[in-house]
């Protein structure tokens, strides 16, 4: 224990360790229970190709999309048209962030939620009563040329190598933003349009092995606050989603991002798309790397049910909000499991 009270990040606590330090311990009764969880395959979390929305069979596949949005909330996709060296470069680069040593990794720390770039650990230790075998490297990277320059620069690779993925990410957040609106029914542009001057904010999680992984978790189940996720996991497991009750665990697949829809998407859809609770569980052997793209509505855009989606038999369930509102709310309150949506519904008439 006497590592733990030195250390502020878990990368160089995990060495000096054989056991979990107790403020990392669940209480019984909300422990990953990983014997009971299922892996999921095509009929759990579909997969769906993208090569379709350029070509005749687009219409199909905006259907998919919308059945996923409406009945998974999360869904895997292939053909993305993000290149397999940008991808496997940014993987590079944050395996090698976390390898660097700590008093070059500690240039970039701060326990401050609202810093635009830096470096954490666990999710908010101002606010938590039990910590998340985690660190992470957080920035926002939309508009690039106001926050590029706050990027570490070790790995020197670090800004172009990130910097070109976030770019390719964008193009294809907007065409999936696209296809969501029309499954909604709406206009092409109308979620785009209503996101302010839009913004997006990247992740690198690093889930060092634990030595005992029944005992916590790489992240507990919470939903993303934004508007859509684009999720890349190197090969190891850990990623783990509610679905009808049960945790579905969302293996690997090479060549795939993992899409979930965030809270801000199930706000605009008036409830019809669902913001759905996942969590991250860690493994004895092996570390992991996942890197999440939140994109989301910039600070002053207001956000709420689209009107075309309101009627007699579906009444706004949100009332409108600023997403500085909701981003503040959802930092100071900690990864509860309720959606922190629930603040902003309409009162019941
Ligand atoms: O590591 C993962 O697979 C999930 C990450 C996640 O849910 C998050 O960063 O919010």
């Amino acid at each position: 224990m006497a590592a733990a009270a030195t250390k502020l990040l878990l990368t160089d606590l995990v060495s000096s360790i054989d056991r979990v330090p107790d403020n990392y311990i669940r209480p019984e009764a909300n422990r990953p229970n990983l014997i009971e969880v299922k892996v999921s395959d095509i009929s759990s979390i579909p997969l769906i190709d993208l090569q379709g929305l350029s070509g005749p069979n687009r219409d199909d596949t905006i259907k998919q999309i919308g059945q996923a949005c409406q009945q998974d909330g999360f869904f895997q996709i292939k053909n993305h048209g993000i290149p397999e060296e940008v991808v496997q470069a940014i993987l590079n680069v944050a395996r090698e962030f976390f390898r660097l040593p700590e008093s070059e990794r500690l240039k970039n720390y701060s326990e401050d939620p609202l810093k635009t770039t830096r470096l954490s650990t666990s999710f908010n230790i101002k606010t938590e009563k039990v910590s998340n075998w985690r660190d992470f490297l957080r920035f926002h990277c939309y508009p690039l040329e106001e926050y590029v320059h706050e990027w570490p620069t070790n790995p020197p690779s670090f800004r172009k190598e990130v910097g070109e993925y976030c770019t390719r990410v964008r193009e294809l957040v907007l065409k999936l933003l696209e296809a969501i609106s029309e499954s909604l029914g709406l206009e092409r542009d109308y979620i785009s349009k209503n996101l302010g001057k839009h913004g997006q904010h990247m992740a690198m999680n690093y889930y060092p092995p634990c030595p005992q992984p029944e005992l916590t978790y790489g992240l507990p189940g919470h939903t993303d606050q934004g508007l859509i996720t684009i999720l890349l996991q190197d090969d190891v497991p850990g990623l783990q989603v509610l679905k009808d009750g049960k945790w579905v665990a969302v293996n690997p697949i090479p060549n795939t991002f993992i899409v979930n829809i965030g809270d801000q998407m199930q706000a605009i859809s008036n409830d019809k798309y669902k913001s759905i609770i996942h969590r991250a569980v860690v493994n004895c052997d092996r570390e992991r790397i996942s890197i999440p793209t939140f994109y989301c509505p910039s600070p002053e855009a207001l956000i709420g049910p689209a009107m075309g989606l309101i009627d007699h038999e579906h009444p706004a369930v949100y009332r409108s909000f600023t997403y500085e509102e909701y981003y503040q709310k959802f930092w100071n309150r900690g990864l509860r499991t309720e959606c922190c949506l629930d603040i902003f519904k309409m009162p019941l008439a």
